[in-house]
């Protein structure tokens, strides 16, 4: 059965490019002429969750609210695209619930702690370490790996454009009646 419109959700640590991956993704789509929109910290972190940390609670609450906002644009036709860390299993459970299983993808970004430590684009790590941001995840908050993911993409082994192209062929064939 093909679908129109669904959810892709990319989980994985701070630094593992779920961002640029989803960015490429939806490229790929927009140039295919399909109707995308992009969730990330960037416009829901600032805007409708700017009163939310980064405590288990706050997480938690942050994800359902992006997981409800992803429904409503499913339900106008979009293909969404939410790149956030969602560490734990049963946020993803609760996310997955609320979107329903048939229009929720789940990509894993599995790109190693050390990896992620060593790029450290935005120095948040150095920062976590040194104790100057709390509950940061991956070193003071737990990250849980997706035992069963739709995807999963190895950024430390396999080649971007490839696996760019892994992920739309996957949606295509979603997408195909
Ligand atoms: C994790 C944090 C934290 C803490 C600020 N822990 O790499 P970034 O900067 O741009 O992406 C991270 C982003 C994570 O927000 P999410 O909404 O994706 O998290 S969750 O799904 O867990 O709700 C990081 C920044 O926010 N950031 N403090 N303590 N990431």
């Amino acid at each position: 059965n093909g679908h129109t419109s669904f959810v892709v959700w990319f989980t994985g640590l701070s630094g593992s490019g779920k961002s640029t991956i989803a960015n490429q993704v939806e490229h790929e789509l927009y140039e295919q002429g399909i109707k995308t929109f992009s969730l990330d910290g960037d416009n829901i972190r600032k805007g409708l969750n700017n009163n939310l940390g980064f405590t288990a609670e706050d997480r938690q609450e942050n994800l359902r609210r992006i997981a409800e906002v992803a429904k409503l644009f499913v339900e106008s036709g979009a293909v969404v695209i939410a790149s956030f860390i969602s560490p734990l299993k049963k946020d993803r459970e609760l996310i997955k619930e609320i979107i329903g299983e048939e229009d929720f993808i789940e990509v894993f970004v599995n790109t190693s702690l050390e990896e992620c430590e060593r790029r450290d684009v935005k120095g948040l790590y150095k920062k976590a370490r040194a104790g100057e941001i709390k509950n940061f995840t991956g070193i003071d908050a737990p990250y849980e790996n997706p035992e069963n993911p739709d995807l999963e993409i190895k950024t430390e082994s396999e080649n971007l454009e490839e696996a760019i192209k892994r992920i739309v062929l996957h949606l295509q064939d979603k997408l195909k009646i």
